[in-house]
């Protein structure tokens, strides 16, 4: 075997696996998905490539734009990838990396790499979905370019189409996601911009710009660079809430190439929002690096509550559960060989990195707390009160725990629950108003469909405690019915219905209360959310009838694609639904609740820290972005994916 140098990555490193066919075969192994997801997957393998760049200290910026027709083209300013004949293949390397599966450094074992896509397979899987790719180098004074097409068919071989200023280096890749593999083609600016700017947080000094070509050419689209990196996170995503003290408290550490970072500051809500990453990929489900930090921070604030007495003697140590609420925390490890574990591999596994943080975040964190005396007392006295409002909520909790089936039938009248007892079949209707909730219990299908009408107002969990919305009378009745507890008794499969569906008048007041509950339901009841059984019913807006026959529609336009399906000469009235009390017992459920004719709308989380920032914006202390945010969408029953 060949002994290969750490520091020199040639282009022997890149091994040759299979070939393309396979790729096109079964793309879902490749790329998870072919749906909208897949599709926007293939910017990030081009993109990842170009930021390997950028980790290795070779380039500055990365610029990707959607052009007309929805190809991609992603340039960078990196060293150029190697256009000298490859020792294995016999051909370039440029044509060997977007031809040969697994070619790249990632699998070599000479190679340095340290961020990664979904599976890591890089630039080979893109061209093998896409109809065409055009790779141009610019490198020792010459523009370089290969073309391929049909799935990675090489049609111009890597070749010499010009001359540049010998300083200039980098990449510019353009490809067209094959539409006969993807559901769609066509790309969400939105969906890349927030991925885009995550990207300019984890990597400090790299610009990133983002630019939409496809409805004309001058737009100058965003541009996303951040010398202050995951610290300008934190401030970022603290931005609609308030912060309980100034700085950002950002540390660093590396070891054996290992790097280690954190970036944090405490706000004055009760969220927990703390974002872990391993090489630009968010790890939603933790793991050592995010286990090292939180253990730090307990021990840490604990020695110095006990240290400066705001801790005394008799009190209890202060839990994990009370030192992260309000916080807000990102940590990011860039790994040269990151172990990902669990299902969706959202775990990063390396039991070196725990240590790692510990040690980088309780040194920091520790000096912080001593050099800042005013602001340590002002996070010890946060972390203290939740310590109280703990022991409150678990006194609470005791009361919404139910203790027999009986407990549930026994709401005091407030829930009508089906016969039924699968509850992969029951559905819970959460229903505004005690009108509405009359006709829905007469409407419904009592078998298998529960009605909770809401008489109260629901409160805003964004800025309560769990011990004060479990106060809640509304809270508590939600809690019961949905038998699955919660806080730390929360489990997702005593869950008595497989659908919640929120149904509320198409109004302002209705998406106040959607949103209240949403918010509720994400705050306290997040793996239901994330494991889609929330929804939304879809009232009608418009009735029009004509001689016997009844028609609803759910908008304006499909009231107008109706009308003009009628006869010129048919005489018709249309009614437009103030709101669901308004409708009798026959009409809401043939139009809202019979499963056979209804439209139910799936709440989908599409990005967890999206999602969250969201629910700061629209329901933290600031009121006229909720007001704002309530208004625009309220009219529209489809603006409800968080
Ligand atoms: C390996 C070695 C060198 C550059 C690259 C890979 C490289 C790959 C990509 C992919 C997208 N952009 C890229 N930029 C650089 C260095 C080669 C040399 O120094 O000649």
């Amino acid at each position: 075997m060949e002994t290969k140098n750490e520091q020199h990555y040639d282009a022997s490193d890149i091994q040759v696996l299979e070939g393309l066919e396979a790729v096109r075969k079964r793309p879902g192994m490749y790329i998870g998905t072919t749906d909208v997801k897949g599709l926007h997957h293939l910017v990030w393998e081009i993109v990842d490539n170009a930021i390997d760049e950028a980790l290795a200290g070779y380039c500055k910026n990365i610029e990707i734009i959607i052009n007309k027709g929805n190809s991609i083209t992603v340039k960078d300013d990196g060293r150029g990838i190697p256009v000298g004949v490859h020792a294995k293949t016999g051909i370039s390397t440029v044509e060997t990396v977007y031809t040969v599966l697994h070619a790249g450094g990632k699998f070599g074992e000479g190679g340095y790499k340290v961020s990664g896509g979904l599976h890591g397979v890089g630039a080979s899987v893109v061209n093998a979905l896409s109809t065409y790719v055009t790779v141009t180098v610019y490198k020792d004074g010459h523009i370089y370019e290969a073309k391929f097409e049909n799935g990675g068919k090489i049609v111009q071989h890597l070749t010499v189409i010009g001359d540049c200023d010998i300083n200039r280096t980098g990449t510019t890749v353009t490809f067209k996601p094959d539409p006969t593999i993807f559901d769609t083609d066509i790309y969400d600016y939105e969906t890349i911009k927030v991925r885009t700017r995550e990207l300019a947080f984890l990597n400090k000094g790299l610009r990133l710009t983002l630019r939409d070509d496809r409805d004309s050419e001058d737009t100058t689209g965003d541009t996303f660079l951040y010398e202050g990196g995951i610290s300008e996170y934190v401030k970022y995503l603290n931005q609609n809430k308030t912060p309980i003290h100034e700085q950002i408290i950002h540390l660093e550490g590396e070891e054996d190439d290992v790097v280690f970072e954190v970036a944090m500051q405490y706000n004055s809500s009760y969220v927990e929002s703390i974002y872990s990453f391993v090489n630009n990929i968010n790890t939603h489900d933790g793991g050592t690096h995010e286990e090292g930090v939180r253990r730090a921070l307990t021990r840490v604030i604990n020695n110095y509550a006990r240290k400066t007495n705001l801790l005394k003697e008799k009190d209890d140590s202060l839990t994990g559960e009370d030192v992260k609420e309000g916080l807000t925390m990102i940590v990011s490890c860039k790994h040269p060989n990151p172990q990902f574990e669990g299902q969706t591999k959202g775990r990063l596994g390396n039991s070196e990195v725990r240590k790692l943080a510990d040690n980088v975040f309780s040194e920091g964190f520790e000096r912080f707390l001593m050099e800042n005396p005013e602001e340590a007392r002002i996070i010890v006295e946060k972390t203290m009160t939740a310590a109280r409002a703990r022991v409150a909520a678990k006194k609470a909790r005791e009361l919404t725990r139910r203790k027999s089936d009986l407990d549930v039938v026994n709401f005091g009248g407030k829930l009508e629950d089906c016969k039924e007892k699968d509850p992969s079949i029951c559905e819970i209707f959460i229903v505004e108003g005690d009108s509405a909730g009359g006709s829905a219990i007469k409407g419904r299908d009592s078998m298998t469909q529960a009605i909770l009408p809401l008489r109260g107002k629901i409160l805003n969990v964004e800025k309560a405690r769990l011990d004060r919305a479990l106060s809640n009378e509304e809270i508590r009745t939600i809690i019961t019915a949905f038998g699955t507890g919660i806080g730390q008794d929360f489990d997702l499969k005593k869950l008595r219905y497989n659908k919640i569906i929120i149904m509320t008048d198409a109004d302002v007041d209705g998406s106040h209360i959607r949103v209240l509950l949403l918010t509720l339901f994400y705050r306290f009841f997040r793996p239901i959310v994330e494991a889609g059984h929330i929804y939304a019913a879809q009232p009608p807006l418009f009735r029009i009838t004509h001689g016997k026959t009844r028609k609803y529609v759910l908008s304006e336009s499909e009231r107008d694609s109706y009308l003009a399906t009628l006869n010129p000469n048919t005489k018709y009235e249309i009614t437009r639904m103030k709101g669901l009390g308004e409708m009798d017992a026959e009409e809401l459920n043939e139009t809202t609740m019979d499963i056979k004719k209804r439209v139910l709308r799936k709440i989908t989380v599409k990005d967890t820290i999206a999602a969250d920032a969201t629910f700061s914006k629209l329901m933290g202390e600031e009121v006229e972005p909720r007001r704002q945010f309530i208004e625009e969408k309220a009219p529209y029953a489809q603006n409800l994916d968080i």
